[in-house]
């Protein structure tokens, strides 16, 4: 009885385990297996726990590992799963061998045992606050996937102890657990991959862009005037993006503050949003290079928010600190002069890919990428200006965008050519750009209007035919 127990066991929980990744993926619920398995970790002392990163760290250099940080993580996440298997098993074999004794109702045993761990992975969530706060469902998720879990022990006790043939029941149960646990593990894993490809609907899928009516429209093969957010550029530091949970994310306001406070997400999507369309440029974009994107960007106006801040009089400048350890120092003269610096936390109506700094970042007009901080948890009021994370490094302190115009395409039929592109001065405004073939004399281009005085904006001009064709703001 005991080892069908721990074979039922490991199966059921098995099933726990995919439902759960699948509520995970596909609802974004709390995924109590490594929840579980962190709170233990935080609980066991530390000595011990440098003692096992220590070990998986040489063992990942035994191995070769070069990412240890990952191969240490999905060591983790396996030991985790294969943690909780373990527990199910033993649970199992004992849960049947005391109702092979007493003979009590399997389904209340099964429901007080599936109730207990349901409890323990409550208090685990709790305790390290990834549940989101005022929602009800995910405790109930986590609570109802336990007890769930405990029942189907019940019922499976049931069925094998009453029916005929035994070995029989226990492979249709044991097959029907695994075509659970394998369609949920396949959901879920669908769901992730949809996830990352469906970022939602956009407010361009069912917005006219502010220029529409402009009479003045792209050449053809012009790139396009609000970039699609899969497209935007990408610039950081870190092979991979900071993975942050929304539900779990806060953002810490400190310093020279009469009171230190953290914001949650809610918090911040609460306060009045702000909404613009800008360019955003990085400083090693090359003459006519794609280190440039155009988006409409939602969040809120620091000037706004800095009464909620509640500097003392001695803070002059505000630093930003990421999740990857990136920094950025703005002045408070800059956010008091400009209404338009925001914490923004949605791109085209949607929420920050991880990629572009999911949940929060920093734009500042005018300013190239490199003083406009991705993914922060942090802002701290400061008494004077500290360089940043590129300045330290030796780029630009200010970071002033430089205007430039380039050329997309010059399709050419005849003796002339319809040359288009877009043309950058950061909030300055774009008045006239100029187009020259093979170093001959400057064509004045028409200008499109253009999204909004922060973004670039798209010209066309008609030239000779030639072989080079370049572009300038003047
Ligand atoms: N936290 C963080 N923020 C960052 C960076 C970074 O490495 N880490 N790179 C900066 C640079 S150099 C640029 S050009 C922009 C690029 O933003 P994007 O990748 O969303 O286009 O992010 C800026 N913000
Ligand atoms: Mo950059």
């Amino acid at each position: 009885m005991a080892r069908r127990g721990a074979i039922a066991g490991a199966l059921l929980t098995a099933a726990l385990v995919a439902v759960s990744f699948l509520g995970w993926k596909a609802a974004g619920l709390p995924f109590a297996p490594f929840d579980i398995f962190d709170w233990i970790v935080r609980l066991l002392p530390g000595g011990l726990v440098t003692f096992a990163i220590e070990s998986s760290v040489a063992i990942s250099r035994v191995f070769g590992v070069t990412s240890i940080g990952a191969a240490a993580k999905a060591g983790d996440q396996a030991l985790a799963i294969a943690g909780l298997l373990l527990t199910g098993a033993v649970a199992g074999a004992v849960l049947f061998k005391i109702l092979s004794l007493s003979g009590e109702p399997a389904l209340l045993f099964g429901s007080i045992l599936g109730a207990m761990l349901g409890g323990v992975a409550l208090v685990a969530e709790y305790r390290l606050q990834r549940l989101s706060p005022g929602s009800v469902v995910g405790p109930v998720w986590v609570f109802g996937t336990f007890l769930g879990w405990g029942l189907g022990f019940g019922w499976t006790h049931d069925r094998l102890s009453t029916a005929e043939d035994a070995e029989d029941a226990e492979r249709r149960l044991g097959r029907r657990t695994l075509i659970i646990t394998a369609v949920a593990t396949l959901a879920g894993i669908a769901f992730s991959r949809w996830s990352r490809l469906a970022i939602g609907r956009r407010w361009s899928d069912d917005h006219a862009l502010p220029n529409a009516a402009s009479t003045v429209t792209p050449v053809t093969g012009t790139r396009p005037e609000l970039t699609p957010i899969e497209d935007f550029y990408r610039i950081d530091t870190d092979t991979r993006a900071p993975a942050i949970d929304g539900d779990r994310w806060r953002l810490a306001i400190a310093g020279l503050v009469s009171r230190e406070q953290t914001l949650t997400l809610a918090d911040v999507r609460a306060l009045e949003p702000t909404h613009l369309f800008a360019t955003l440029c990085c400083i090693s974009n090359p003459p006519g290079g794609d280190l440039i994107s155009t988006t409409r960007w939602t969040g809120v106006s620091l000037q706004r928010l800095l009464p909620q801040l509640a500097l003392t009089p001695s803070a002059t400048h505000l630093k930003i600190t990421s999740a990857d350890g990136f920094f950025e120092v703005v002045s408070l003269d800059t956010i008091r002069a400009d209404e338009r610096v925001m914490l923004a936390y949605a791109w085209d109506g949607v929420p920050l890919p991880a990629e572009h700094g999911f949940p929060l970042r920093l734009y500042v007009p005018d300013l190239y990428g490199m003083k406009q901080p991705k993914w922060i948890t942090g802002i701290e009021a400061i008494a004077q200006w500290e360089p940043g994370y590129w300045v330290v490094r030796g780029w630009d302190r200010e970071g002033h965008v430089v205007p430039a115009a380039a050329v997309d395409v010059a399709a050419q039929s005849g003796g002339t050519a319809q040359v288009g592109g877009v043309a950058f001065a950061g909030s300055r405004g774009v008045v006239t750009v100029e187009v020259s073939v093979d170093g001959g004399d400057w064509h004045e281009a028409q200008l499109r209007q253009p999204l909004s005085d922060l973004t670039w904006v798209v010209w066309r001009a008609q030239a000779p035919a030639g072989r080079r064709y370049v572009a300038r703001i003047r």
